[in-house]
């Protein structure tokens, strides 16, 4: 099924076909679009009468995770190990309410997926009575944000990281994207386009800072641990009362990697107040307020997994990820718009001008950040 060629009412009934051989535990009253994701495409499905919402429907990109059932091994794996931790330690959480999404099973075979010719899908539970944000509203959430994510690596930071398999190769190793990016520069004639010969000046002076993280994991420096892959503001749900955070969704990514790349992605996308997606690239900032405020929400579950030597790595990492998206979308656009999704042609040019300018402003504030860093060690 090739949705987007379909007509609309073909769509709706495709769709409903394809959530009905999940065993969600009600009949079916209402699919729809949800979020914003750049890869998989993702639907709302709501179930009974009034109709409530209770999974999140996912085509899993398959162009992207080749092997989407090692995708949904790793989730099982982290859930189990998540719910037993909190089974066994259940003040670990202070009385706080925490959510890991159910996966649903499929009717025919039990499995959590169902294949539908070429689309691999997915149902997982919809966290409810919360909400995520496209963009931080103040520093309360900005805490919030830190703290859900200190929360998820706390809770897999006894999960062998062994245990879960390299279902996306290469994923935020930055030397490997700049390869692609010399590959794609190399194929084609010098562009005359001002906007591109800024971007590609910008990566130019920044290729020592390429491979930092990569050499203090080769060097026994860092570890590789379970991490989210993709925890930005949007992954984040924050209760709907009291906008504590409840959970972090999306959990395509959770896999082997480092910390780091958490840290440092959580920190690109919640501390630019004006979102990644936004056109006026030229007025994007790095907030050193609210990096304070999600690195204090971090650090007080952190602080019982963190060494030293990760401490050392966070500012780099915050700059670093945040070139790195850049870069990843610099790639694409000059490669033609084959990876993430695009609204129009130089839309991942434009997002790619976004992450540039944060990654200069991170720069700008260094000292501030350190200082910030050095204040929850
Ligand atoms: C992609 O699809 P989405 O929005 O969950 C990407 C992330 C990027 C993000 C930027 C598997 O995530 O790495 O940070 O876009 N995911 C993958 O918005 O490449
Ligand atoms: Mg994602």
């Amino acid at each position: 099924m090739s949705d987007s060629t379909l007509p609309s009412d073909e769509h709706a009934r495709a769709l409903q076909a394809v959530a009905e051989r999940f065993d969600l535990g009600g009949p079916i009253s209402g699919i729809e679009p949800l979020g914003h994701g750049n890869v998989n495409d993702t639907y709302l499905v709501r179930l009974g009468d009034p109709p409530r919402p209770a999974a999140v429907l996912q085509r899993v990109n398959t162009q992207v995770f080749a092997s989407p059932e090692l995708v949904m091994a790793n989730l099982v794996t982290f859930s189990d190990h998540v719910a037993r931790r909190l089974r066994e330690a259940p003040s670990e959480l202070a009385g706080r309410r925490w959510e890991v999404p159910r996966v649903f099973q499929a009717r025919a075979d039990g499995r959590p997926w169902v294949w539908e010719g070429p689309s691999f899908w997915r149902a997982l539970g919809y966290v409810e009575r919360a909400q995520s944000l496209e963009r931080i509203g103040h520093s309360g959430h900005a805490h919030e944000i830190g703290f859900g994510l200190g929360m998820f690596h706390r809770l897999i930071s006894d999960l062998p990281v062994e245990s879960l398999a390299d279902t996306l190769e290469g994923f935020h190793i930055t030397p490997t994207y700049l390869n692609q990016f010399d590959q794609v520069c190399g194929q084609q004639e010098p562009s005359r386009d001002p906007e591109i010969s800024d971007c590609l000046a910008f990566v130019e002076q920044r290729r020592s800072l390429v491979p930092v993280l990569e050499q203090a994991k080769a060097a026994g420096i860092l570890r590789q641990r379970p991490i989210h892959g993709d925890p930005k503001i949007n992954n984040v749900m924050l209760d709907l009362e009291g906008d504590q955070a409840v959970a972090l969704v999306d959990l395509d990514t959770v896999k082997p990697g480092l910390v780091h790349y958490d840290i440092g992605d959580c920190l690109r996308s919640a501390c630019n107040p004006l979102g990644e997606e936004t056109a006026d690239w030229r007025a994007v900032h790095f907030d050193v307020s609210l990096c304070e405020a999600l690195l204090g929400g971090y650090g007080s579950v952190a602080s019982s997994f963190l060494t030293s030597a990760d401490y050392d790595h966070i500012v780099l990492a915050i700059r670093l990820i945040s070139f790195e998206l850049g870069l990843r979308f610099l790639t694409d656009h000059l490669g033609g718009d084959v990876y993430f999704k695009t609204r129009y042609r130089g839309h991942n040019l434009l997002r790619a001008r976004v992450q540039f300018q944060l990654t200069e402003s991170i720069e700008q504030q260094q000292t501030a950040i350190e200082a910030v860093v050095a204040a929850i060690r």
